[in-house]
C-alpha cells in the first residue's frame, strides 16, 4: 500500500495571509497555494535552464541578479512555455510559478509573462525571513494583470534628468511591473529630444536661464557651459532607453505637447506662433497664452517633420500628443486662425483646437500610430480612434468610454504624484495631497459603468516636475507610492487591502534601500483635525503614535493612541499637538506638529473646493495646509468664519496665494477683509495686498465673524493659507 501523504495546501483567497505568511510581494499576485511542510533549499551557485528563445532575456536577468549560474539543463530554476494558457487567463504578461522541493519552475507565453515570473522570483528569494531559513516555502502562483495600461509619467520638460538615471527610474518600473512609461519631453520649460531636422529645437529650446521655480542653482547639476540650466536627450540615448526599456516590458510613449505648452519650441522657431515673438523659455509653471498658431501651415510641416523622427525612434504604436491647457486668446486675434475658422467652417476657437488635434491625429495614422491626448481634446469632437488620458477625474475617461473612445485614468486626486504625500514636514511640492493610502485606492474603473468598462486601458501615475529640481526628489515623490500604483493596476480588485499592503511595504521598504533609491520613509504621520476632535493617522498598519499637548518633543514616555482613534480636546485650551509614531523597529520618526490656536468656528462659503480641499485647512493655525478653492471666483465672494460667541483679538491677519509667506500665484487680488459684531452687519478692516490682508482691531471691539469678501472677480483657482488671529 501506498503511504498516505498529507499535504497541508493553503489557499489564500485574500491577501490578509498573504502577509502574515511571510509572502511579501508588491503587486500581490491573483493566487498563491503554498505548502506549508516543504522547502525549496537555496544552495549557492543556483543553476538556471532554458530553451525558450522568449525566455532568454529573463533567465539572463535573473541569473545576474541572483549572481547565479546559466546551465544548458537539468537548472534548479527553469523557465518553461505554458501549456495550460487558461491559467493565466491566456494573458501574454501573466506566468506561473511553482516552488518544489526539487526546483522551481517559471511558465508564461511570452517574453512579457517569463520577465515577470522573474520580478515576482527575485522578491521572493530576496524576502529577509526565505534568506535567514536558506530556504523558499513550496508554493505555486498563478498571476496576470488587471490592466493592460499599467503606466507612470515622467516630466523631463520642467526639469531634467540625467540620461543614466531614466534607466533606473524603469528598472524600479520593471520591478513594479509597471508596462508603460509616459515620457513628457517637451514643454514651455524646455524641449528635451533631439530632432536631426531641426537642431535648434535643443540648441535653443533645452536651455533656459537659470533653473527656475524658485529653486537654487546647487539644487541641480544640470547647466551648459553657459551655465544655463536644462538639457536633452540624444536620439542614439533614445534609441538605447528605448531597447533597454523594451527588454523589461515597458513600453514608452513619448509626449510632444501641442498645441499649447510649446514656448520652447517657439523660442526656436518663433514664427510658428501668432505674434512672432519674441518668447523666452518660461522659468516657472503655469499655463501660457502663447501657443502654436492654428493657422500657419508651416506650423503643421514643422510638426509632422518633428512627429516623422518621433514616430521612428519611439515603437510604440500610441503617441501622446498633449492637447491640454491650450488658450485660445493668441487665435482669437489672429488674422491666419480666423481665416482657417471660416475656411474650415468652424464653430470657433474651441473647434479650431480639435481641428488641429485631428490634423497631426490624421498624420500619425499614416505612420501608422494612434495618439492619445489629455482629457481636454474630448471636449470638441476627435477622431474615433484617439484614446483619453483622463486627468481632471475620472469623469474625462467615463465620457470618452461611453463615446466609444478607450481610455487611461490619470486623476489628480489619486495619481498625482507631484502632490504632497503629508500634510505637513514635506518638501514643496505643487500642492494637493495624495498619501500613499489614497495612492493606494485608486480604481481606474471607479464609477465607469459595467457595459463601458472594457474600454478602460488601465491607470497611470504622474510625476510634473515642477517642484521636483533633481532626481533625487523625483525618486522621492515616486517611491512608495509606485507600489501602491503597482497594486491598483496590478492586483485583482477584491484583494485589495490597504492594512496588508502595508505589512508588505514593510519588505518593499528594504528593497527601495538596496536599489540606492531615495524613497520616502515611513515615519510620516498625518494628524487631522476635526472640531475640537484630533485624529492620528500613519503609514504604518496599526500604529502606535506618542503625542504631547504641551509642545514638549514626544518621546516612549509620552502618552500613546493608536492610529484612527479619536481624542476629543476641551476646547480653546490646548496651543499645540505633537505627534510622533513608533516605527516597526521600537524607534520614533520624525515630528509631526499642529496648531490649535484658532477658537472653534464655523466656516461658510460659496468657493467650491478644488479636489479634496477643505476650507477648515484655512483656520487651523497652520499655514502649510491650506483651502484650495477651484478657478472662477466671481465678485461678491465670500469666505466667512462664524464664532461660537463674540470674541476680543488684537490683531487679524489673512495669507492667501501659493507662496508661504502669501503672493505667488492664485492670491486673492480684489478683496477685503471684514468683521461682524453680529454676522450681519460688516466692517472693513483691511484690503489685500500681494495676497495679504492684515489689521489692527480697535480695542474692545466684539467680533463674531471674520470674512474675506472679493469686490471684483478672478478667473484664477484660490489658495487660502491661514486667517490669523491674536
Ligand atoms: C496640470 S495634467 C498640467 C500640467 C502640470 C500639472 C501639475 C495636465 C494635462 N496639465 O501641465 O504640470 O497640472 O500638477
Amino acid at each position: 500500500m501506498k503511504p498516505l501523504i498529507l499535504f497541508f495546501t493553503m489557499l489564500f483567497a485574500g491577501t490578509p495571509f498573504l502577509a502574515a505568511n511571510g509572502y511579501a510581494l508588491v503587486p500581490a499576485p491573483v493566487e498563491i497555494k503554498a505548502n506549508e511542510n516543504d522547502f525549496f533549499v537555496l544552495n549557492a551557485p543556483m543553476t538556471i535552464a532554458t530553451d525558450v528563445p522568449a525566455a532568454q532575456f529573463s533567465a539572463d536577468f535573473l541569473t545576474k541578479k541572483i549572481n547565479g549560474k546559466r546551465v544548458p539543463a537539468n537548472g534548479k530554476i527553469v523557465f518553461e512555455k505554458l501549456n495550460a494558457p487558461e491559467k493565466i487567463n491566456g494573458n501574454h504578461e501573466g506566468y506561473t510559478l511553482d516552488v518544489s522541493r526539487e526546483k522551481i519552475t517559471i511558465r508564461a507565453l511570452d517574453n512579457a509573462g517569463f520577465f515577470y515570473g522573474a520580478q515576482t522570483l527575485l522578491q521572493l528569494l530576496d524576502d529577509e525571513k526565505t534568506r535567514s531559513r536558506g530556504a523558499l516555502k513550496s508554493l505555486q502562483i498563478r498571476d496576470f494583470p488587471r490592466f493592460q495600461w499599467r503606466g507612470v509619467m515622467l516630466d523631463s520638460a520642467r526639469h531634467f534628468q540625467d540620461f543614466e538615471w531614466v534607466k533606473k527610474i524603469i528598472d524600479l518600473l520593471a520591478s513594479q511591473k509597471i508596462n508603460t512609461f509616459h515620457w513628457h519631453l517637451t514643454d514651455d520649460q524646455g524641449w528635451r529630444v533631439e530632432i536631426k531636422k531641426y537642431p535648434q529645437l535643443t540648441e535653443i529650446g533645452a536651455w533656459r536661464d537659470g533653473i527656475g521655480f524658485g529653486f537654487l542653482e546647487n539644487e541641480s547639476v544640470h547647466y551648459n557651459a553657459k551655465k544655463q540650466y536644462g538639457g536633452f536627450y540624444t536620439q542614439e540615448q533614445i534609441r538605447e532607453i528605448v531597447a533597454y526599456a523594451r527588454e523589461r516590458n515597458i513600453t514608452i510613449v513619448p509626449e510632444i505637447e501641442l498645441p499649447g505648452h510649446a514656448v520652447a519650441a517657439l523660442c526656436a522657431f518663433p514664427q510658428l506662433g501668432c505674434t512672432g515673438g519674441p518668447y523666452e523659455i518660461w522659468l516657472k509653471g503655469g499655463v501660457s497664452n502663447d501657443v502654436f498658431c492654428a493657422g500657419n501651415d508651416e506650423v503643421f510641416e514643422f510638426l509632422e517633420n518633428v512627429l516623422e523622427e518621433i514616430a521612428e525612434l519611439f515603437p510604440s504604436k500610441i503617441i501622446h500628443i498633449g492637447g491640454d491647457e491650450c488658450p485660445k486668446i493668441r487665435w482669437q486675434k489672429c488674422p491666419k486662425c480666423q481665416e482657417r475658422v471660416r475656411d474650415e467652417n468652424l464653430r470657433g476657437n474651441a473647434e479650431l483646437q480639435s481641428y488641429f488635434v485631428n490634423r497631426i491625429a490624421k498624420f500619425l495614422a499614416s505612420k501608422n500610430k494612434t495618439i492619445i491626448g489629455w482629457d481636454e481634446i474630448l471636449e470638441d469632437g476627435i477622431t474615433p480612434d484617439a484614446i483619453i488620458m483622463s486627468w481632471r477625474g475620472n469623469s474625462g475617461g467615463i465620457n470618452a468610454a461611453k463615446r466609444g473612445h478607450r481610455a487611461v485614468m490619470s486623476p489628480t486626486n489619486y495619481c498625482y504624484f507631484d502632490y504632497s504625500q503629508a500634510r505637513t514636514g514635506e518638501p514643496k511640492s505643487f500642492g494637493g495631497l495624495v498619501p500613499l493610502k489614497r495612492a493606494y485606492d485608486f480604481d481606474p474603473t471607479q464609477d465607469v459603468p459595467a457595459e463601458f468598462q472594457n474600454k478602460i486601458l488601465g491607470g497611470q501615475a504622474n510625476l510634473w516636475s515642477e517642484y521636483m529640481p533633481n532626481e533625487a526628489q523625483v525618486e522621492y515623490m515616486l517611491a512608495p507610492r509606485i507600489s501602491a500604483l503597482a497594486e491598483a493596476v496590478w492586483s485583482p480588485r477584491e484583494l485589495k487591502n490597504y492594512d496588508d499592503f502595508s505589512t508588505r511595504m514593510l519588505e518593499q521598504y528594504r528593497r527601495f534601500e538596496k536599489a540606492n533609491w531615495n524613497y520616502r520613509k515611513p515615519e510620516g504621520i498625518i494628524i487631522r483635525l476635526g472640531a475640537g476632535t484630533l485624529v492620528f493617522d500613519a503609514d504604518l498598519p496599526n500604529a502606535t503614535i506618542a503625542y504631547t499637548l504641551d509642545g514638549s518633543v514626544p518621546d516612549e514616555n509620552s502618552p500613546r493612541i493608536q492610529s484612527n482613534i479619536a481624542l476629543t480636546l476641551p476646547q480653546d485650551k490646548y496651543k499645540i499637538v505633537r505627534a510622533r509614531v513608533f516605527l516597526p523597529n521600537g524607534t520614533l520618526g520624525k515630528i509631526n506638529e499642529r496648531h490649535l490656536n484658532f477658537p472653534k468656528a464655523l466656516v461658510e462659503t460659496t468657493l467650491l473646493p478644488y479636489q479634496n480641499f477643505v476650507p477648515e485647512n484655512a483656520i487651523d493655525g497652520n499655514r502649510d495646509s491650506f483651502f484650495w478653492a477651484d478657478a472662477n471666483v466671481p465678485a461678491g465672494t465670500t469666505f466667512t468664519a462664524r464664532f461660537d460667541k463674540p470674541k476680543r483679538f488684537g490683531k487679524i491677519s489673512c495669507i492667501t496665494g501659493k507662496n508661504e509667506n502669501g503672493g505667488g500665484g492664485d492670491k486673492a487680488e480684489n478683496a477685503v477683509l471684514e468683521i461682524s459684531p453680529d454676522g450681519k452687519t460688516w466692517q472693513k478692516i483691511a484690503t489685500f495686498r500681494r495676497g495679504i490682508a492684515h489689521a489692527t482691531v480697535p480695542a474692545g471691539t466684539q467680533i463674531l465673524a471674520i470674512r474675506i469678501r472679493f469686490i471684483e472677480s478672478q478667473d484664477t483657482w484660490l489658495v487660502i493659507r491661514e486667517i490669523k488671529v491674536e
